[in-house]
């Protein structure tokens, strides 16, 4: 798929004040720092479109950005259909945060997660380099009870040598196979080499024709 123009669109506390095109969005979700914003430029091919940092809890609100939409806007900013939103979500578990904080933005994740009828699908972030974590399988556990479908995206697969990262993937379905009895479809991406991106940008694609009657 190309992406022939990407944009910031609008940030967002709440769910309530989310766009209200109806177009198909596809989020990003997981640990503070694990590259969610990075990866939103990687995919777009513009490094400056969602702020990013070394230091984790740098997104704090729902991003909103317009993929394909631009050319296609007339003077009413009406949207051509076939444009769709990537949504960069704030990271979870960054416990330097203060407890409201934190309180606050989990809120806004799950409420996001949960009543967002546009979310079309949901990508969970995790860190190639890491022994799967507690916090990242609760967080999973807790989509699986609510019942909301999602895929794997390992990041920062340039840390790592080919044999470790094929290894470590490999051990992360394992774990999943424990609770789970299909495994989700995964990614294994770098923002830094972009690595995966031609695989996420087909699978979105497969998603956007599905939902616009075009599958075969
Ligand atoms: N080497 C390498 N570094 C990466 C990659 N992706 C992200 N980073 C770095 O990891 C740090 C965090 O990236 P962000 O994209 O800001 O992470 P985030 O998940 O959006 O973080 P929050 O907004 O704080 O939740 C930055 O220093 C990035 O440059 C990657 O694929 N490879
Ligand atoms: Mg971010």
């Amino acid at each position: 798929m190309t992406i022939r123009n990407a944009e910031y669109y609008i940030s967002s506390e709440k769910v309530a004040q989310c766009p209200s095109e109806g177009l198909p969005e596809y989020a990003f979700i997981g640990r503070s720092n694990v590259g969610k914003s990075s990866l939103i430029n990687m995919l777009t091919g513009n490094g400056k479109l969602a702020k990013t940092s070394a230091t984790p809890g740098k997104t704090m609100l729902i991003n909103h950005f317009l993929i394909n939409g631009r050319n296609e806007r007339d003077l009413h900013r009406k949207i051509q259909p076939g444009s769709w939103f990537l949504v960069d979500l704030p990271g979870y578990g960054y416990a330097k945060r203060s407890k409201k904080a934190q309180d606050n933005l989990e809120r806004m994740i799950s409420s996001y997660i949960l009543e967002r009828m546009d979310m079309t699908s949901l990508f969970v972030l995790v860190d190639a380099r890491h022994d799967p974590q507690q916090i990242d399988l609760e967080f999973i556990q807790w989509l699986g009870e609510n019942g909301i479908p999602f895929s794997i995206v390992f990041t920062k697969a340039d840390k790592l040598s080919k044999s470790k990262l094929a290894s470590n993937v490999q051990r992360y379905l394992n774990t999943l196979r424990q609770d789970w009895e299909e495994i989700p479809p995964y990614f294994v991406t770098s923002s830094e080499t972009r690595q995966g991106r031609e695989e996420l940008l087909e699978y979105i694609e497969s998603i956007n024709d599905s939902l616009a009657g075009k599958d075969k």
